[in-house]
Parts: C-alpha cells; sequence; structure tokens
C-alpha cells in the first residue's frame, strides 16, 4: 500500500467519525494524519522497514493506535475497524465527499435519501433539480455542486488534466505577480494554453528579464507556491497551491522570439519545424537560430518565422496538421479573430433550465457588444430541464419580442434548442419550428445507440428544418465519450441541407472539437460558435469556442454568428 492509499483510508476514518458525531479531536486528529502522510516525501512502507513501528511514530500526527493501524495495513493491505466502519458508511457514499463544497453529512443525505452513489449520479441529479427538492438544499447549492462537480473531474480526469478555464486564471495570478516587478520586460503563458489545447497538462510561463536570479528567487517565495519542484539559474519548477505543476523559464529579451516559439510548442509542430530547417542546414532552439557558425537572434516570433520564409502561424495552428507546408506556401487560412463574433445564438433563460432573464442576457450581450442574440430555451422533450411546450414556446417568442422594443440597433432572436429524439424525429411541431427565428436540434438522450442508428437519427434531424447542430458529437471532456457516428455522412447532410455545427464553448464541451472542425471544413461546413450560456456569466465562455474554430482552421467566412444579421437571416431562410 502506497501513502496516498493509506492517507485516503485515515481521510476517510475520519469523515465517518464525524457523521457519527465522534470526538471533534479524534476527527481532527485522522484528518490531520491523513494530510500529514499525502505529503509525506518517504514511502511509510520504507519508514517501517528501516526504522520499524517506532520509526512510524515518530512522524509527525501518528501516535500509537494509529502505528499500529498503518502496520496492519502495510502487512495485510486493510484494515479491520476501517472495514467494520465502511459497512454502515460505504466508500461509494465517502466519494461524494471529494466533490468540494459536500461535506459528510450532505454526502450522507445524498446517498441515503435519493441513493446517489457516483459522481455521474450527482451530476445528473444536480442538473435534473431533484436535489433541490430536498428541504436540505435550495437552488444555489445545485449550481455550487456542479461547481465542485466540474472541479473534481478537472482534478481527475484525463491523469489530472485541467480544462482551460482551470488554467487560465492560474496563469493570469502568475503573470500579474511577475509584472509587479520592475526588471520583468515581458512575460507570458506558453505551452497549451498559450495553443489553447483542450486540455492543459500543466503551466508554463516565460519571461524575458536581464535579473533572472532575481526573479527566480521572488518566484520561489510567491504565496501561490506549495513547494519547489526544481530550481536552476534560468528555470524553476513548482507545484502551485491548487497542485498544479508551473515552469517558468528565464532568458535576455534580445532573444525572446526564440524562448517563446519554443516552449509554445507543441512538440509535434517543433520536432516538423526543426526537422524542416535541418535539411536547410539551420538548426533551431530556443536561444536562437543557428547557420553555420552564425547565431541570429528574435526579438518576437513573426521575424523568426519569417526568417524562414513562412508566414506567422498562429500558436493554436502550430500542432503539426499542416500548418508549415501551408506557411511557406503562404496558404494559412486568416482564422477567425477573438473579437469577430457579433453574436451568441445558443442561450437558455428561466423559462427552461437557465437561471437569466431575457433582459438580463441582452444587457449582458451588449456589453459583449453584440449585434444580435439568440434565445434558445430547451422544448418540451427533455424532462430534465423543463423545455417548453409549442404553445409555451410561442409565448416565449412573443416574449423575447417584446423585450427586443427595449433595445436599439440591437436584436433578439427566437429560437429553440429542439431534441432530437431516439427515433430521429423532434419534439415540436415543422408548424411550430417555422414560426421561430431559426432553431438548434440536439441529441439529449438514447447516446448509446450504435452507429447506424445514431448517424440515420442525426440525418432525420438534420433534414427537419433546423439550421444548428447543437454540441454535435455529445462528448463531455472526461466524463462522456462522444457517441458513435458516421461524421461523413453528418457533414455532407449538413453542407447539403445549410445547418451549421455548433462549436460549443462550455470547456468541458469544446463540441464540435478542432480536428473535427477542420475535417467538416473539407466538406464545405458551416459552424456556429455559441457559450450555451445558462447563466450571464456563462457567455464569457464563447472565447474557449472561438479558440477551438481556431485550432479547426476556420475563418469568418466558415462561422455564420461572425456574420451581420442580415447575411445571417438569409442563411436561415
Ligand atoms: P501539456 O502541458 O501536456 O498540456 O502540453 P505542452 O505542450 O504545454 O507541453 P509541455 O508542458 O511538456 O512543454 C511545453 C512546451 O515546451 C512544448 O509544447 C514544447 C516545448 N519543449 C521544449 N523542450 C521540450 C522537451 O524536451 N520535451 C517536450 N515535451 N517539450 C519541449
Ligand atoms: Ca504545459
Ligand atoms: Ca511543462
Ligand atoms: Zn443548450
Amino acid at each position: 500500500m502506497n501513502n496516498q492509499q493509506i492517507a485516503k483510508i485515515f481521510k476517510n476514518i475520519s469523515i465517518i467519525l464525524e457523521l457519527k458525531n465522534d470526538s471533534r479531536f479524534r476527527v481532527l486528529a485522522y484528518e490531520r494524519v491523513a494530510d500529514v502522510i499525502s505529503n509525506l516525501t518517504k514511502d511509510l512502507e520504507d519508514i517501517y522497514k528501516e526504522g520499524g513501528i517506532k520509526a512510524l511514530e515518530d512522524v509527525p500526527g501518528v501516535g500509537v493506535s494509529i502505528a499500529e493501524k498503518i502496520v496492519e495495513l502495510l502487512k495485510t493491505g486493510k484494515l479491520q475497524a476501517y472495514t467494520q466502519l465502511t459497512k454502515e458508511f460505504p466508500e461509494k457514499m465517502l466519494i461524494l465527499t471529494e466533490v468540494p463544497g459536500i461535506g459528510p453529512k450532505t454526502a450522507e443525505v445524498l446517498y441515503k435519501k435519493l441513493k446517489i452513489d457516483s459522481i455521474d449520479k450527482l451530476a445528473k441529479a444536480a442538473r435534473s433539480g431533484v436535489i433541490e427538492k430536498l428541504s436540505r438544499f435550495k437552488k444555489q447549492s445545485e449550481l455550487n455542486i456542479l461547481r465542485g462537480i466540474e472541479q473534481f473531474q478537472n482534478r481527475t480526469k484525463e491523469r489530472n488534466r485541467m480544462v482551460l478555464t482551470t488554467a487560465g486564471p492560474i496563469a493570469e495570478e502568475i503573470l500579474d505577480f511577475l509584472n509587479k516587478d520592475k526588471s520583468v520586460k515581458k512575460c507570458d503563458a506558453v505551452g497549451s494554453l498559450r495553443r489553447m489545447k483542450e486540455t492543459i497538462g500543466d503551466i508554463d510561463i516565460v519571461v524575458a528579464t536581464a535579473a533572472p536570479k532575481n526573479i527566480i528567487d521572488k518566484f520561489a517565495k510567491a504565496p501561490f507556491v506549495k513547494n519547489i519542484l526544481a530550481k536552476g539559474n534560468t528555470k524553476i519548477s513548482i507545484t502551485h497551491r491548487k497542485n498544479i505543476r508551473v515552469d517558468l523559464e528565464i532568458l535576455p529579451a534580445e532573444t525572446y522570439g526564440s524562448l517563446l516559439q519554443h516552449f509554445t510548442g507543441s512538440k509535434e509542430h517543433n520536432v516538423a519545424l526543426r526537422t524542416w530547417a535541418s535539411a536547410k542546414g539551420l538548426k533551431i532552439s530556443e536561444y536562437g537560430i543557428e547557420k553555420g557558425s552564425k547565431i541570429y537572434h528574435f526579438k518576437d516570433e513573426i521575424s523568426l518565422y519569417n526568417f524562414l520564409g513562412m508566414d506567422y502561424i498562429e500558436p493554436e495552428l502550430r500542432e503539426d496538421r499542416g500548418e508549415i507546408e501551408a506557411a511557406l506556401a503562404h496558404k494559412l487560412p486568416k482564422v477567425i479573430g477573438y473579437h469577430e463574433i457579433l453574436g451568441d445564438l445558443h442561450c437558455h433563460t428561466n423559462k427552461s433550465d437557465g437561471h437569466n432573464t431575457i433582459t438580463e442576457l441582452a444587457q449582458k450581450a451588449l456589453k459583449l457588444k453584440y449585434n444580435y442574440l439568440g434565445i434558445s430555451d430547451h422544448t418540451v422533450g427533455l424532462g430534465v430541464a423543463s423545455g417548453l411546450s409549442d404553445q409555451k414556446l410561442l409565448a416565449h417568442k412573443a416574449e423575447i419580442y417584446k423585450v427586443n422594443k427595449k433595445f436599439k440597433g440591437f436584436r433578439l432572436l427566437a429560437g429553440a434548442e429542439i431534441n432530437i429524439k431516439a427515433d430521429g424525429k423532434l419534439d415540436i411541431s415543422s408548424a411550430t419550428l417555422k414560426k421561430l427565428d431559426y432553431s438548434i436540434g440536439s441529441v439529449h438522450s438514447a447516446f448509446n445507440q450504435d452507429e447506424a442508428a445514431m448517424t440515420k437519427r442525426i440525418l432525420s434531424g438534420i433534414k427537419s428544418g433546423i439550421k444548428i447542430f447543437g454540441h454535435p458529437s455529445g462528448r463531455l471532456i472526461g466524463h462522456r465519450n462522444g457517441y458513435d457516428v458516421d461524421w461523413i455522412e453528418i457533414f455532407k447532410a449538413c453542407a447539403k441541407y445549410r445547418v451549421a455545427l455548433e462549436v460549443n464553448s462550455f470547456p468541458e464541451r469544446l463540441d464540435l472539437k478542432d480536428t473535427l472542425v477542420k475535417d467538416a471544413l473539407s466538406y464545405g461546413c458551416k459552424f456556429c460558435i455559441d457559450s450555451d450560456a445558462h447563466h450571464l456569466d456563462h457567455l464569457d465562455l464563447i472565447k474557449y469556442g472561438i479558440a477551438t474554430a481556431r485550432r479547426g482552421w476556420a475563418t469568418k467566412n466558415d462561422i455564420i454568428n461572425s456574420w451581420e444579421l442580415d447575411k445571417l437571416l438569409n442563411w436561415f431562410k
């Protein structure tokens, strides 16, 4: 048994003791020892082998009784006392407490009253509103639970990779800290975060300064540092308080272009670039480009790529997917810009499962300088999201039009997010569909149909008058794979029937994903970058969808909601 497994058991014991209203002192003692053990640099196994039970007792927080338990665990892999306790409080229930914001008492209620014994079931319950119905919970706590689950998943998903919304703020915090130092000329987040990859392994930062030692020493003592992994004269790696690795690299400003380029990656892009260059007798590194005995330095990346005879390559494109050849041939696409979206076409109000009113969403859209905003509440079939019937949907449209009168030079569009049912039919009538300004069709049920059935279902949806195909693959990063579907058939149909593929901006969706966007483009498909907002703040997530479209090589011409309203409405016709 390793330290983490042992720590986990002690942590669970502390939770169970708390539930049993045991003494505060014992609860805290187990909690503390779990914490100490999970942060030990030496294995308990080795400590025991070398110094016996006495050596274990020297570990802070470990007394005779806990030392005996450690020995039992090391010898048998089990702990009788713990096995006994988990009969009443099973591990399946305790796992819920790993979600930030869920304490032991809450976990017990969720488990015993709602039979929730997995994170998946918890997420489903929180989305469906059943938790809120228990007197213990208010609406706000369901939002908190979902946010907690997001954090929990970020921690465990894909071998501890993070989604962009986790990595971004941490990088910002670090850059703010560095920028306060006058000796810092430039600093940037690089690596996968700068490329806006869908998940981020660790955070990489580069700094240009003439005083590297000063920065390294200062950084090592920064308030967000949990521990130092490695420290040199021009680089340092730390673990951030939030258990995230951060690598920092420093070079003088004269060579900043090379530094940025090198650590932005991707590794695959750099390998391809180096291979191409070496055939031309050039050697590329983070210090510059060597040609014979001469070394060239670059202040910025543009001059570096131009030196190689290439156009500048946006970080999002640096994945070795043909960008080097395209840059040499001056044929790189001018990818959609971060400020070119003119309106969001996927958002939910409190008429279905959103949290805000039409007016509140419209005001936020104005702040984002949008020209239009499409309201797309769920239709009736989606039981969990209290969807709207045909009749309610038309009343909602009237309300949207009424609210629209409050605004000048801005247009609210009345849409809906319609379910493409398992049999391929929509869950509102085609007469109602025609009365809407536009509609999104999405798959929200029966995800496990086989490829043939799912393809047939979606094709049927595409042909029935929808304008946008919502979160097309249905994946939830680190949580649920996309369904099996014949993408080529879907792309051909979308192009033919003028249905835009959505690029959903939710960090755990990013759906359609970058590589599929690039594939779909070759079939002449159009896209709609949406936030799928259920809350005002979600409208800001659009940048992640834009990043995904950029990574898929999409241009302004390919994105219907970067078009002026007239052109968009015309396309919908
Ligand atoms: P991540 O952290 O897994 O999301 O992906 P990246 O791309 O941020 O990779 P990371 O953190 O290993 O390295 C950052 C960049 O540094 C990488 O994209 C290319 C560059 N790089 C420089 N030297 C090396 C090297 O020796 N190995 C790797 N893997 N990358 C290197
Ligand atoms: Ca990285
Ligand atoms: Ca790294
Ligand atoms: Zn939606």
